[in-house]
């Protein structure tokens, strides 16, 4: 199907290169497709010749991009015969879970830590109608708690453990090579569950296998995506980002207290530990971490930079790439792409906490409003 006719989701799209068969109905909310968007106002600022594109996942139907993993999860689910979901969150498994469910008409449990989830994340597990259970306890153990109940109750785990996740988040690369018809020479992306990293080199990987010879098909009438992927030769080195006080892979061992603003990633016990090591020592890739401040910081620079409003764990994504372009650790003239997990809009708290002072209260008045307008030009 060409992307110019009804766009249906990405198993649609990509149904060749995913585990569905052709009779299965599909639970799709249209995900994927997302934008890639050029930041020409920061290229400008860093120079030396890079090329810095942002993947935007937050314009997923659930603002993450979950979705495109939670579409194949429960398209399976209910393939399978299951009548209920399960899984820990952090907030956008939980959003992303809750509205397949709702989709499938299936039910969703969700275990969230007290305390520690984005507003804009909870109001959509809970009006989806998701069954949100808020345990005292962070992501790590409600992971464990998941596995445990899993196997002694009748609910499939959609959580990244579950390997129909990671099918459909490999489709994000596609799309990626799909656009620029190559692979970037460096991607970008937050670190958390360790999910996301290793299916972006998943879908990298597959394409950069796709030869030539096989790289031609009579039913794209746009842009032939085998052609792009005959183009995608090489694959990117992963560069992968962690908060400083959720940093396990960084550390080189899980940590038991994660601490960070950037709650999505509050994580110390990554699941898909192995695969993401693999992603980051074939690609010749690095982890690396950033403070708060630094997450925070990047989060505003992107808004009021380049229009693009992302959660603060997103951020540190570009907040990685422009330290290691800094410090050498990425090449001038490097091709870059990040990823941009989820919508700023999900964590509205965190966004006017660091914006303080950035409203100016007057009278309703000409006069008052002509002096606010000549202060501030
Ligand atoms: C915005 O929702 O783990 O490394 O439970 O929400 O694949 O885990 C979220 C993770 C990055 C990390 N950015 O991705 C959950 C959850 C955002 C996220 C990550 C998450 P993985």
């Amino acid at each position: 199907m060409s992307v110019g006719a009804h766009y249906q989701g990405i198993i649609e799209r990509y149904r060749d290169r995913l585990p569905v068969e052709a009779s299965t109905s599909i639970i799709s909310l249209a995900e994927g497709n997302t934008p890639l968007i050029r930041l020409e106002n920061i290229e400008r600022k860093i120079g030396r010749g890079i090329e810095l594109y942002a993947k935007i996942e937050g314009q997923n139907p659930t603002g993450s991009f979950k979705d495109r993993g939670m579409t194949m999860a429960v398209t399976q689910a209910v393939a399978e015969g299951s009548k209920a979901i399960i899984c820990a969150s952090t907030g956008n498994t939980s959003a992303s879970a809750a509205a397949y469910a709702a989709r499938a008409g299936i039910r969703a449990f969700v275990l969230i830590p007290q305390g520690n989830i984005a507003l804009g994340k909870l109001a959509q597990a809970m009006i989806e109608g998701a069954c949100v259970i808020q345990i005292k306890g962070n992501f790590d153990d409600g992971m464990q708690l998941v596995k445990d109940v899993a196997s002694a109750a009748p609910v499939t785990i959609v959580n990244s453990i579950n390997p129909y996740r990671l099918q459909g988040q490999k489709t994000a690369a596609f799309e990626i090579i799909d656009a620029l018809g190559r692979a970037p020479d460096v991607h970008g992306i937050p670190v958390g569950n360790a999910g996301n990293i290793s299916a972006y080199w998943t879908g990298y990987s597959e394409y950069a296998a796709v030869s030539p010879a096989t790289a031609s098909c009579s039913f794209c009438t746009d842009v032939c995506r085998y052609q792009a992927a005959a183009k995608a030769q090489s694959r990117p080195r992963m560069f992968g980002y962690q908060a400083a006080g959720a940093a396990p892979f960084v550390r080189g061992e899980m940590v038991d207290e994660p601490e960070t603003v950037a709650t999505a990633i509050r994580i110390g016990r990554p699941q898909s530990w192995d695969l993401a090591w693999a992603a980051v020592r074939e690609s010749g890739g690095a982890v690396a971490s950033l403070t708060d401040d630094e997450i925070l910081q990047t989060q505003r620079m992107l808004a009021d930079t380049e229009g693009v409003f992302c959660e603060p764990a997103s951020a540190i994504s570009i907040g990685g790439v422009l330290r290691d372009i800094d410090n050498g650790n990425i090449a001038e003239g490097s091709l870059i792409t990040c990823t941009l997990t989820g919508h700023g809009l999900k964590d509205p708290d965190t966004a006017i906490k660091q914006s303080e002072g950035a409203v100016i209260e007057i009278p309703a008045e000409l006069d008052a409003v002509k002096s606010a307008i000549l202060d501030n030009l």
